[in-house]
């Protein structure tokens, strides 16, 4: 059996709003991957769009792509991440209309949860919400700190109480969304505002399990557990959000799982659709004549100016071409300080729509918006989430 194990794909992630950018790409790749090797199952371990209430041009968009996967006889199965809601699992989310629905080849899972499909067993926990604890009489006076330690354990019982489900003749795999203790967070550190409890992975290893496939870290790693060495693997991110995701490759996991020995091999596959991220170094004469303008036109670019430079016109003249060709240029930063502000303002230059609200709210000198600006720009990225730049 052929399983594609994709994570996070914030769809409607606000970067620059670099025109040309089709946000459906990275996601329609894997489709069309999942489609041509034969799948059986596609996976997405949670956080789906960026906002919690998307617009219905993202929404329709995504359900475009799933129904090419269903058209080819491909299950799909989503668990919830901390980007899909809801705090309280009775409470509806978007994704609850391909329930209502009812879909034929889609699962949702808001809770965790015994799925099978196929020959494979499968075992859910979608993001745990301590919100949804505190709510609760008996652990209102509780701290999110030790709250966040309830919550494991009831993850740990809740598996422990499922684990018994499991057809033991077939393989078994979990999908959660979570962050693990020995993992390493992302630059989702940038888009995520909640306060995580990382658990550990021998806490929710168990034997049965052959792969367990995650979503919450948009850093692409596998750890191994010592119990039983099964492979926790985060697909990461499907697509690239800032600078610090630069060098790292995109994409997802293609999993095969032999149902009679239950054995497993899997193998990353690399999205060539992500957005791209440049840094341009210009350190030296030699490196203006070595920049790649077919890299620079579908990427999102910085400049940064170290280096001595006999022809200050010609330097610039190159940035100059540079801002024009890129997707989108972010800017310069000259670190020979006594040209500074002169050579920055001759620029046109795109600022993220996140950094332009933060820069506007470090600007008021307003005690009221100082202490909360985390939740004015949590807020403010949420409402602009929903507005879109062209109706599709
Ligand atoms: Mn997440």
């Amino acid at each position: 059996m052929k399983v594609i194990h994709t994570a996070d794909l914030h769809l409607g992630f606000l970067t620059f709003r670099e025109e040309n950018y089709e946000r459906f790409k990275p996601l329609s790749f894997a489709i069309d991957y999942s489609i041509s090797h034969n799948a059986q199952l596609f996976i997405i371990a949670g956080d789906l769009f960026e906002a919690r209430d998307p617009s219905s041009s993202l929404e329709m968009g995504f359900a475009r792509e799933v129904k090419r996967l269903t058209q080819a006889g491909i299950e799909v199965l989503i668990v919830t991440g901390n980007h899909d809601g809801p705090p309280n699992p009775e409470r509806n989310i978007h994704l609850d209309v391909y329930r209502m629905l009812a879909v034929e080849g889609v699962r949702i899972s808001k809770k965790m949860e015994y799925i099978r499909i196929g020959d494979l067993n499968i075992l859910t926990i979608p993001y745990p919400f301590k919100r949804n604890l505190l709510a609760k009489e008996e652990f209102r006076e509780k701290s999110e700190v030790e709250a966040g330690i309830i919550m494991n354990q009831k993850i740990i019982e809740g598996l422990n109480q499922l684990l018994p489900e499991i057809d033991k003749t077939l393989p078994a795999i979990l999908v959660a969304h979570l962050p693990l203790s020995e993992g390493v967070v992302g630059e989702e550190a940038y888009s995520s505002f909640t306060v995580d409890t990382p658990i550990s992975v021998e806490e929710i290893d168990r034997k049965e399990f052959s792969y367990i496939a995650l979503g919450h870290f948009h850093k692409r790693q596998i750890l191994t557990s010592k119990k039983f060495g099964h492979p926790f693997v985060y697909a990461g991110s499907i697509d690239r959000i800032n600078f610090g995701e630069e060098m790292d490759d995109k994409g997802f996991y293609d999993i095969d799982i032999d149902e009679s020995s239950k054995s497993i091999s899997f193998s990353f596959v690399k999205n060539p659709y992500s957005r791209n991220f440049l840094t341009i170094n210009l350190k030296n004469e030699s490196a203006l004549e070595n920049i790649d303008f077919d890299k620079v036109k579908e990427s999102i670019v910085r400049v940064i100016v170290s280096g001595d430079f006999s022809d200050e016109k010609k330097l610039k003249n190159i940035i100059e071409k540079v801002s024009n060709v890129a997707l989108a240029f972010t800017g310069i930063e000259d670190r020979r300080t006594m040209y500074e502000q002169a050579f920055k303002s001759t620029f046109k230059v795109t600022i993220s729509p996140q950094e332009a609200i933060e820069r506007y709210l470090d600007s008021k000198d307003d005690p009221f918006i100082k202490e909360k600006k985390e939740e004015i720009l949590r807020r403010a990225i949420e409402i602009l989430s929903n507005v879109e730049k062209k109706e599709q």
